[in-house]
């Protein structure tokens, strides 16, 4: 019998073809999945609804880091005992009610890590040397009445790194070779690099001229990078994120960018995406992308490789290949 397995949320050609050849696959519909305010101020969930009614043996579920699975949506399904995630990054489900169900999780590291590693360096560069805005500059015909201002120089910069995991440490393998000095902060002191320590955010940052977030998002970074942190980065500085949304203080970083309290960002990841802040788009000291970290077909093939190889393996024997715990 074909075993029955449940997408939650959108998911990549390439994945639901092969789930669609080798499993019978329950998908949420997109309008249940949406979520609206009920009558008495609390959030009603339509997808809740359709899994308890359509759901109530599914033991595996594969969802994406941007659509993930809320605890709701867990609790609607009994028999649920598996979840492979599509992303290294697995914040946007409830893991703590997973966790308590004893239903294991799986994602996609290690994959992923070289592009992701690949596009701060790309952000670091374009945004110092002013990139995207010279591109613009060219395209408006605007070289002709004169040369494209002084940008900052990329090589032999001061890097700090928040998150020193895989990516983190890829990106300062890569940054080397810019004879750039590496500093970094993290929840735990790395012992086999060279980097130095720094022991917050906010000190790491007036060490800095470039700080690079490559930190897991969730509760616990959430708002890592403050206003202070920013302040301290100072207005000849550099912010790059590749991580998530959620461990700046987007707010604050607007407004650090308007009133010149650090000098330029380049961001892969936004607090509510797919929308980024208005006040951003018209910044030519901003590079903005649409979470492009492992956006190549190289890195996608493997996740969704990895995934089919999570759900094989549960099967087989009840483990997973990359599981989060
Ligand atoms: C993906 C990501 O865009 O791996 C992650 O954590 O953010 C990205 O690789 C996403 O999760 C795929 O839907």
């Amino acid at each position: 019998m074909v075993t029955r397995i449940l997408q939650a949320g959108p998911m990549m050609g390439m994945l639901e073809d092969d789930l669609n050849g080798e499993f019978s696959v329950l998908r949420i519909p997109e309008h249940d999945s949406s979520k609206y305010p009920a009558d008495n101020g609390s959030v009603h969930d339509e997808s809740v609804e359709f899994l308890r009614q359509n759901a109530g043996g599914i033991e595996i579920a594969v969802t994406t880091g941007e659509a993930g699975l809320s605890g709701e949506q867990i609790l609607a399904m009994p028999h649920l005992r598996a979840i492979a995630n599509f992303g290294a990054g697995y914040d946007a489900t409830d893991v703590a009610t997973a966790r308590a169900r004893g239903i294991v999780i799986g994602n996609t590291p290690d994959v992923l890590t070289d592009c992701v590693a690949d596009l701060a360096v790309g952000l670091l560069i374009s945004v110092l040397r002013g990139i995207g805005a010279a591109d613009r500059f060219v395209r408006r015909g605007k070289w002709v009445d004169g040369p494209f201002p002084l940008a900052a120089k990329v090589t032999g910069k001061r890097v700090g790194i928040v998150g020193l995991g895989r990516i983190g440490r890829a990106i300062a393998n890569r940054l080397g070779a810019f004879e750039m000095t590496i500093s970094y902060h993290n929840r735990h002191r790395v012992l086999d690099v060279p980097f130095h320590y720094a022991d917050s955010v906010q000190q790491l940052a007036a060490e800095c001229d470039v700080l690079i977030v490559a930190a897991t998002g969730g509760p616990e970074s959430a708002g890592l990078v403050s206003a202070d942190v920013l302040a301290a980065l100072g207005p000849a500085g550099y912010l790059i994120n590749v991580a998530r949304g959620s461990v700046i203080d987007e707010t604050a970083l607007v407004q650090a960018l308007t009133d010149g309290t650090i000098a330029g960002a380049g961001l892969d990841v936004f607090t509510d995406e797919p929308r980024v802040p208005l006040a951003l788009l018209n910044m030519e000291n901003v590079v903005l992308v649409p979470h492009i970290g492992s956006g190549t077909m190289e890195s996608r093939r493997a996740m969704a490789d990895l995934v089919l190889a999570n759900i094989r393996q549960f099967l087989a024997d009840g483990t997973l290949v990359t599981p989060v715990y």
